[in-house]
């Protein structure tokens, strides 16, 4: 994967198609997930980013290997683009030992040390007080790096947002907080969240660089985080960027979402990230129907090996469940006050 540097350079052709490929990969893995859900073949519940695959992948797509990545529920766009494989993705879903958890836990709850990804933390926007604390190590130990973390419309409302936002505008952190609003949080829509017209007023509210993008195409979030990420790595600071977007599945797999107006589905349904950028790349002749057949048909054997990988794979005995869960206890237990 190449180093960007600090100076905004335009998207090559082989950036767009990787960007393309990313997405599709995204949206067929997560297809293939749902279809596993259904016959009882993973543990656990489905949480997919259908329609907001231009995000996460967009957005992700603006670091360099070395910066720090703290990605969501929706976010498999943003472990794709890290590095994160299919083989690695399905033993995760389907609870194998060799996966990141261990078999102890489903969907992308996938960390990685050496990857600089941190592991979705459930406890919705916990994740970003540990970018914010990551960004400031970067910036305590004057390194150009930078990190990058991810909340949903609903989430910016929870104490931890507000406080981690104000921190890293307080401190000028190397951080970029990327908000995903889908316009639902649950069952929860935006006006019964937020008074503001923009959500992107969250981030102006502390004084930190804001912008508001068209979540559904890709390349306007990347110019938006690609421009955020040269910001923070030349000590100016954070930005929030509100993607807009929409939800185009339940919460998760087992949610029909009938609250959802039928209308508003169709709508966004023209937008759809996947198929307006497939239809620019054909234009500006970048991608053909041949080229998206070959895609589609590497990422299908890909996923094919995975699933294949993933099932004959062990699952983890249960005596080593607790095994390197609990730490050995060596204090005393005669507390002094
Ligand atoms: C602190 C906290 N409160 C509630 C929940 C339960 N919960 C999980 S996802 C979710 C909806 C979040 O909506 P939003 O932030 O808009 O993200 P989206 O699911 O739309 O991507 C809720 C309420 C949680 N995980 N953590
Ligand atoms: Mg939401």
């Amino acid at each position: 994967m190449k180093t960007k540097t600090s100076i905004l350079e335009p998207l090559s052709a082989v950036d767009n198609l990787n960007l393309y490929t990313q997405m599709v990969r995204m949206r067929r893995i997560e297809e293939r997930a749902e279809q596993l859900f259904r016959e009882n073949r993973t543990v656990g519940r489905v949480y997919t980013g259908r329609g907001q695959e231009a995000i996460s992948v967009g957005a992700a797509y603006a670091l360099n290997p070395d910066d720090g990545l703290a990605p969501l529920y929706r976010e498999m766009g943003a472990h794709l683009v890290r590095g994160v494989t299919p083989r690695e993705i399905f033993c995760q879903y389907m609870g194998r030992k060799n996966s990141a958890t261990q078999g102890r836990d489903s969907g992308l709850h996938i960390g990685d040390p050496h990857r600089h990804l941190v592991s979705m933390i459930s406890s919705l926007t916990a994740s970003l007080p540990v970018a914010v604390g990551m960004g400031l190590s970067y910036q305590i130990r004057g390194q150009q790096r930078v990190a990058m973390t991810f909340l949903g419309d609903g989430a910016t409302s929870t104490g931890s947002a507000h406080e981690g936002l104000n921190f890293a505008a307080t401190r000028k952190i190397p951080v970029v907080f990327v908000c995903s609003n889908n316009q639902w949080s649950l069952s929860t829509p935006s006006h019964q969240q937020h008074g503001l017209a923009r959500l992107a007023g969250r981030g102006t509210g502390y004084g930190m660089a804001s912008v508001q993008v068209d979540g559904n195409d890709v390349r306007a979030v990347y110019y938006a985080a690609a421009e955020a990420v040269v910001r923070a790595r030349h000590g100016k600071g954070p930005t929030f960027i509100e993607a807009v977007t929409m939800r185009m599945a339940g919460h998760s797999v087992t949610d029909p979402a009938v609250y959802i107006p039928k209308t508003m589905t169709q709508q966004w349904q023209e937008k759809d990230p996947l198929h307006c950028f497939q239809t620019q790349l054909c234009a500006e002749g970048l991608l053909t129907a041949e080229k998206i057949e070959q895609i589609e048909l590497e990422i299908r054997e890909e996923i094919d090996d995975a699933v294949r990988f993933a099932e004959e794979s062990p699952l983890m005995p249960t005596d080593e469940l607790t095994t390197g869960v609990f730490a050995e206890f060596h204090g005393s237990t005669n507390a002094k006050n």
